[in-house]
């Protein structure tokens, strides 16, 4: 499914976001860069050990909550990976929604600053850290079409979703907004 947004345009694919032909690629990590299970551990395992070893010299304090790093993408098609941390769902009183804008906002600034034309996202928190997929969906893809609109950058955002669930929580979103 794509939906353009000026000269943009926003993609929703179901897949692994490992073999994705981007420009960048977004890892959803935690905020030491540890490392972990999820799409962290499928981005490290697929790009190999040169970017743990580049994230561990480059952001020794690891990354904010809403905040997002930049490294290479080892052995992955991409250029970049962009390492951000989403928040851990605590109910929706905890500022989450916020930090998961912020989280999504910052790669695409990340984007736009190392001059990608196309950047590929998994859905941020709704793994491990529990964020539901249908507010996640609604939340990550507003701040994404707000951020192309103003910003006319990147050209493509791809959203890789995993399973059949989280494609059409995606897809009845992107609908919703697209009328
Ligand atoms: N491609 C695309 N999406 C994927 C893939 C993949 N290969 N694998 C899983 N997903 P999660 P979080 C989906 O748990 O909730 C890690 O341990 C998955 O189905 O990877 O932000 C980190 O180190 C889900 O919809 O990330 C952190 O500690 C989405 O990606 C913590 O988990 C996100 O699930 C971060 O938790």
């Amino acid at each position: 499914m794509i939906v353009q947004f000026g000269s943009c345009r926003i993609e929703l694919v179901q897949g692994d976001i490992t073999s994705q032909q981007v420009d960048a690629i977004v890892n959803a990590a935690n905020s030491r860069l540890a490392g972990g299970g999820g799409v962290d551990g499928a981005i490290h395992r697929a790009a190999g050990p040169t970017l743990m070893e580049e994230t561990r010299v480059k952001y020794p304090e690891g990354c904010p909550t809403g905040s997002a790093v930049a490294t290479s993408a080892g052995r992955l098609a991409a250029k970049f990976v962009f390492h951000t941390v989403g928040p851990i769902w605590r109910g929706g009183v905890a500022g989450e929604a916020d930090l998961l804008a912020s989280a999504y906002h910052r790669c695409l600034e990340l984007a736009v600053e190392h001059a990608c034309r196309s950047i590929a996202f998994p859905a941020i928190s709704t793994g491990v850290y529990g964020y539901p997929m249908d507010l996640a969906a609604e939340r990550s893809l507003a701040t994404v079409r707000k951020f192309l609109l103003e910003q006319q950058h990147p050209e493509l955002v791809r959203f890789v979703l995993f399973d059949g669930g989280s494609f059409g929580a995606f897809a009845r979103a992107l609908e919703a907004m697209a009328e």
